[in-house]
């Protein structure tokens, strides 16, 4: 709505002002006509005036094809954080029953930041339910009940069941319905008219493979992918994300795109390399926080999915009141964040320490997060390695400058995103 309104405004300044330039002409015409204005004595002379003016008429016409454009150019630039909303794919492990609900929380801010005109949510990718789990669904209903409250018309697709056997493997066996979501992807990147970016808080498998068989398409049409992924440190496990597609995680880091690389822990942090602290997502926050602050249907929105109701009645429940007693319950627990710093970047935002969300270049020199240039490799085990690297124009880690006040900085910043929803 507030983009459709910047619009309107920016249509009106300019019709006005074509509508200045007409009178504008008409009245240059009328006055400097030279034999209206009786100057012309010869044949010659009229020849030679005639001539003069079709050069400052047309100097005239071009000056106004340059101040109408750069008018129109800069009511483009116009809009959430004084730019177009960037189109946006998230790609999440959302399931009902949930597996982890960090993803309903996740789901809700990107859609919070759609609403209110800082990103234009392309599509929603739901990875294939996992091996053995064939009771968890895609949750499509949480998407439907989110564009029920946003008023959007967001998309939504299932995943690939086929895992990629190395990094390089584009399954030319899989059925079109196997490559549903990554063709959906291909499709998106082709025809946006701005590079997309990409965000993946589950598995990477689908972009892998969208990837691998466009790199080309990536180099050109992808902003970024947000990778929310792995351990910013070696020696330890391999991170749930990556250990249920080592692959195509490791194929992400082969594209030829710019990979904002989301570590969601720490790993192992020796005390002799200080230094090294700070490069993981994961936080902690209160789900009362947040919650209780809510309207009635977005509150309804996570009772559904924390009640893990699983019957088909999601229009029906995000209209009644709000269970009460499941509030209470819920309110009480915490829950484990990792994304969100990724969605408010890139859609130019950052926070603060105290959780103001702003414009990153007006966070002056204390934001609470930063991603950092580096060099970065992935061996086909999942196992990264990396280095900062100043020269780096593709490839970023992201770093908590603050950690004291990075947990309640990103529960601020959600809350207020959140409570904008209607
Ligand atoms: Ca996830």
């Amino acid at each position: 709505m507030l983009y459709c309104a910047i619009w309107a405004e920016a249509w009106l300044s300019d019709l006005g002002f074509c509508l200045i330039m007409a009178v504008t002409g008409v009245w240059i015409k009328q006055r400097l006509h030279p034999l209206r204005a009786g100057r012309i004595r010869s044949v010659t002379q009229l020849k030679m005036e005639t001539a003069t003016m079709r050069k400052q008429r047309n100097g005239i016409r071009r000056l106004a094809v340059l101040l109408l454009g750069s008018i129109l150019l800069g009511s483009v630039s116009e809009g959430a954080a004084g730019k177009i909303p960037v189109p946006v794919i998230h790609v999440t492990d959302l399931y009902r029953p949930h597996c982890d609900p960090d993803d309903h929380w996740d789901l809700a801010c990107v859609f919070a930041l759609a609403h209110r005109g800082a990103i234009d949510l392309k599509a929603v990718v739901i990875d294939y339910p996992q091996v053995g789990r064939p009771e968890r669904n895609p949750d499509v209903a949480a998407v439907a009940q989110m564009n029920r409250i946003t008023h959007l018309a967001v998309p939504v697709v299932a995943g690939c069941p086929l895992p990629m056997k190395s990094r390089n493997d584009t399954q030319p066996n899989a059925t079109s319905s196997d490559h549903h979501a990554a063709e959906t992807v291909l499709r998106l990147l082709h025809s946006a008219e701005r590079p997309v970016v990409i965000h993946v808080i589950g598995c990477c498998r689908d972009i892998a493979l969208a990837g691998k068989k466009a790199p080309d398409l990536f180099a050109r049409k992808c902003a970024g992918i947000y990778l929310n992924a792995g351990t910013g440190l070696p020696g330890t496990k391999l991170e749930w994300n990556v250990s249920i597609g080592r692959a195509a995680y490791a194929a992400i880091f082969d594209l030829p795109c710019p990979i904002y690389w989301m570590p969601c822990f720490e790993g192992k942090v020796s005390a002799d390399r200080p230094e090294k602290r700070g490069f993981g997502t994961h936080y902690v926050f209160r789900q009362g926080e947040i919650l209780p602050h809510l309207s009635a249907r977005a509150q309804n929105y996570f009772l559904y999915m924390l009640g893990r109701y699983t019957d088909q009645n999601w229009l029906g429940y995000l209209e009644q009141k709000p269970d009460d007693k499941l509030l209470a319950e819920f309110s009480a627990k915490d829950r484990n964040m990792w994304c969100t710093g990724g969605f408010l970047y890139c859609a130019g935002y950052t926070a603060t320490p105290d959780g103001k969300i702003v414009p990153r270049d007006k966070a002056g020199g204390a934001p609470v997060f930063t991603f950092d240039p580096i060099a970065v490799t992935c061996d086909d085990n999942g196992h990264t390695a990396w280095r900062p690297d100043p020269k780096s124009k593709n490839r970023f880690i992201f770093h908590v400058r603050d950690a004291q006040n990075y947990p309640t900085a990103m529960t601020i910043a959600m809350k207020s995103l959140l409570s904008k929803l209607p």
